[in-house]
């Protein structure tokens, strides 16, 4: 009985690891790239906080492309700061982010959010 248990509460546990995706709460910059590369952020959710985390040695960007016109997240951050960002709601999608310093999304300042 015992060892059902426990097997069931594995089940339990792996079955919970299908479901939606864990929510990024931090990203990390570096010079140049994001940790990590795929954010995942609930939809539709006033002033959920996404901290940004510079650990580089220059300014970073957080910049989200292609969100409908009257939604803007753009944030720099300086070298060594970490702050909370409180989001706007978004709209679930998938969207482009880079860092809109100049050269720096060429240098692989780029991610994915993922609104779900
Ligand atoms: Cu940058």
């Amino acid at each position: 009985m015992r060892t059902l248990r426990v097997l069931l509460a594995i089940i339990a546990l792996v079955g919970a690891g299908c479901e939606a995706p864990v929510t990024t709460s931090e990203l990390v910059m570096d010079d140049f790239s994001y940790r990590p590369t795929t954010i995942n952020l609930p939809a539709d959710t006033e002033g959920f906080e996404l901290t940004l985390t510079n650990k580089g040695t220059v300014p970073h960007d957080f910049t989200v492309d292609g969100l409908p016109d009257d939604i803007l997240v753009d944030l720099a951050v300086f070298e060594g700061a970490s702050l909370p960002y409180p989001l706007p709601a978004l709209p679930a999608g998938e969207y482009e982010v880079y860092c809109a310093l100049e050269g720096h999304r060429e240098a692989g300042m780029e991610a994915t959010l993922r609104v779900s």
